[in-house]
């Protein structure tokens, strides 16, 4: 769970996700917040990964994921720590993963409400007719956060996470299908935050988008990163994140 500066949704959302999902282990990565989410986050039985300064959204994942294999975790879902992902989902992704690498909760699938309008929407289009075209499979929702990731993809993901802000969720995408990865949606409903405020306002998450766009373009000249199921490449290196 990426959370910066989340104190007052991210102790509830902990809550809920252990009583919808018993028996997971719920790492928070704190990116350098400036409140108190790490103390509501442990409170509330998370594990918490308190990075010194903010990474961004691809750092703390990628520390996320370098924790998953450090501790021997083959299954990773990655929740927003303010309330709009429904931890009821959280099964519903991780049975998927039984059949693919990655799976990506998805809003405009046929489930809840959620409009987006002008360029926004104009862009978000763009990039799932890209996606879906890479992917080989309909991806209608590339920009969400909610997201599951299964042994293969985890371990890539621990030792190649984008951490640019040039659109993590895109990019960490396009990594992962080029290495061979396969991707599937699935429906959900995105509820309102629960407290706090986002981390962009409308036209900010446009220039994200349009810088989304870019980082596809990008990602896609790149060299592409084997996938195996064990790497150990992503531990045991200099120093681990704790
Ligand atoms: N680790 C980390 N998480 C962040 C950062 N900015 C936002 N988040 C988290 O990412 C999730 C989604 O952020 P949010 O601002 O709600 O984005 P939106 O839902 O797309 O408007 C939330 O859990 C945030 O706490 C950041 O700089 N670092
Ligand atoms: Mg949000």
């Amino acid at each position: 769970m990426p959370a910066f500066n989340e104190e007052q949704a991210v102790g509830a959302v902990v809550a809920e996700v252990l009583s919808a999902v018993p028996g997971v282990t719920c790492l928070v990565v704190s990116d350098g917040s400036t409140d108190a989410t790490a103390e509501r986050a442990r409170l509330a039985g998370a594990t918490v990964l308190q990075l010194p300064f903010n990474l961004g959204v691809g750092g703390a994942m990628r520390a996320g994921f370098r924790y998953a294999v450090e501790h021997g975790f083959t299954y990773v879902v990655q929740v927003d720590a303010d309330g709009q992902h429904n931890p009821r989902d959280v099964s519903t992704l991780v049975d998927a993963l039984s059949e693919v690498d990655i799976v990506i909760g998805a809003r405009f699938a046929g489930e809840g409400e959620y409009k987006a309008s002008g360029p926004r929407a104009w862009a978000m289009k763009l990039l799932a007719v890209t996606m879906s075209r890479i992917a080989r499979t309909r991806l209608t929702d590339t920009t969400s956060g909610f997201r599951g990731a299964g042994p293969r993809a985890v371990q890539l993901f621990a030792s190649h996470y984008p951490s640019e802000y040039l659109g993590d969720t895109v990019e960490s995408l396009v990594l992962a299908l080029r290495a061979g990865a396969t991707v599937r949606q699935v429906p959900v409903a995105m509820r309102e935050r629960a407290g706090g405020v986002p981390s962009q306002n409308a036209f900010r998450s446009t220039i994200y988008l349009v810088r989304a766009l870019a980082a596809l373009i990008i990602s896609l000249t790149a060299h592409p990163y084997p996938l195996r199921e064990t790497d150990t490449s992503a531990t045991g290196r200099t120093g681990s994140i704790r």
